[in-house]
């Protein structure tokens, strides 16, 4: 089973399509973020589909009013994203304008010592959030596999963990499936290394081995 997804963190448009289409072998989704975005546009979200026949999921971290929420995801998900990263803290109102167009990702926790600050705090909340609206999945913590554990036993059954920060971030893809991650996220090891295609199939083969 694939349990992999690449974030193709990089500007260049070939380079994108270059590191999805020798990686794609070994990944469930390509996760494509503002820098990808910035550097070469809406339109390397059809053409990262086409190279690759995976899903894509755009990672914009919305985080607005119902009504621009709406405006983004609605061109977004035109352009062929199938799934949408929404932040929770916005509220029900922001996260449901999201999900009326697609599927949609919510946030109740992120990877970064910062997201003890003010995101943790309120993980309870966005878990009941998530809880009564029911998205595709949430976004929680590679590099606090506790925290995971906790997420999973509080989230209602069907609703997939995807968790960013294995590698770079220092956190490790064995541990965090086994604490409950249905999927891990994957930048940096993968299009920073020698040989991504490569990375790639080795953390494959670690999913595959848990
Ligand atoms: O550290 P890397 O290079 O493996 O990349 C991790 C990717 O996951 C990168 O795109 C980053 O923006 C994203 N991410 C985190 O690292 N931590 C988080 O808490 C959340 C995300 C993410 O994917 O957010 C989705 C909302």
């Amino acid at each position: 089973m694939k349990r992999l997804i690449l974030a193709l963190d990089v500007y260049e448009r070939e380079r994108a399509l270059e590191i999805a289409e020798c990686t794609a072998d070994y990944l469930w989704a390509v996760k494509v973020n503002w820098p990808l975005i910035i550097g070469s546009g809406l339109g390397i979200v059809t053409e990262l589909k086409q190279v690759t026949g995976l899903p894509v999921i755009a990672d914009l971290k919305l985080a607005d009013i119902p009504n621009t929420n709406g405006l983004i995801a609605r061109r977004v998900f035109g352009a062929g994203a199938d799934y949408v990263i929404a932040h929770g803290f916005t509220g029900r109102d922001s996260v449901k304008a999201v999900m009326e167009l697609g599927e949609t990702i919510i946030v109740v926790e992120m990877s970064h010592p910062g997201a003890r600050e003010f995101i943790q705090p309120a993980t309870d909340k966005l878990i009941e959030l998530t809880n009564e609206l029911e998205p595709f999945g949430v976004i929680a913590p590679a590099t606090r596999p506790e925290r995971v554990s906790y997420i999973r036993s509080r989230l209602k059954d069907g609703i997939k963990i995807l968790t960013p920060g294995v590698g770079a971030q220092g956190g490790k893809a064995g541990e965090v499936l086994k604490a409950g991650a249905d999927y891990i996220i994957v930048g940096r090891s993968i299009y920073e290394s020698e040989n991504p295609r490569e990375s790639a199939r080795r953390l494959h083969e670690e999913i595959l081995g848990v």
